[in-house]
């Protein structure tokens, strides 16, 4: 479904293994050196989820080859399978071929039951190809907003374990946040308690 132009809600989009599989490498990630971390912002303040990068270390504002904000240690590779995942989900979105751009960076957000995002554009990545989102365990509301500012008009989107979406076009600079998880209402089956989110993203030139 189409939220706003060039942004693709593919729900359901993973299926449970694939769920399974994508959590048990985020585990792996997840793990020392160059593992999870809590970011700090330039404020000061400290985000609530915890981050780990694949391919490129992000910091607010930027990105680097090792955690610079963290263990220093170089990043974790970013696997070829993971950008074949995206490029598979711009293609559903779109329907057509993904431009030759090729995919270098995985965030990884993992939320407990209090984790927030607030309102805020990706805008650190040097080049416009399609930022792809891959959510599991509980689900949450995502807060889609728009180019100018952190304010209405926003639309709110339920996203479920599975769920895959496309932020592209004239939607890839757009504010967004997470206002809340709904704690509890991931599948049984997939073994996680709280949040993961996976973000591929092509840092470009
Ligand atoms: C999340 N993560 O659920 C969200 C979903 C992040 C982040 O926001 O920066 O790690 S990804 C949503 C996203 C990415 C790029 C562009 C847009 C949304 N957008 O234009 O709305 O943890
Ligand atoms: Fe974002």
């Amino acid at each position: 479904a189409e939220v706003a132009p060039g942004a693709v809600h593919l729900p359901g989009w993973l299926d449970a293994e694939a769920q399974r599989e994508l959590l048990a490498a985020c585990r792996e990630w997840a793990m020392p050196p160059a593992g999870l971390r809590t970011v700090r912002m330039p404020s000061g303040a400290l985000m609530s989820v915890r981050q780990v990068s694949l391919g490129w270390h992000w910091y607010p504002y930027g990105y680097a080859r090792t955690v610079t904000d963290g263990d220093g240690s170089p990043v974790k590779p970013f696997p070829g399978w993971l950008g074949e995942w995206a490029r598979q989900a711009v293609r559903r979105a779109y329907g057509e071929e993904p431009h030759a751009v090729a995919y270098d960076i995985a965030l990884i957000n993992f939320y407990d039951d209090e984790a927030r995002m607030g309102m805020h554009r990706d805008s650190d990545e040097h080049c416009a190809a399609p930022v792809v989102s891959f959510s599991l365990g509980d689900a949450c509301v995502f807060r889609f907003g728009n180019a100018e500012s952190r304010g209405r008009p926003w639309a709110d989107v339920r996203l479920r374990s599975g769920d895959a979406f496309v932020f592209g076009g004239p939607s890839r600079l757009a504010y967004h946040g997470v206002p809340r998880t709904e704690p509890g209402s991931g599948p049984p089956g997939l073994g996680l308690r709280g949040r993961v989110n996976v973000t591929v993203r092509a840092l470009g030139e």
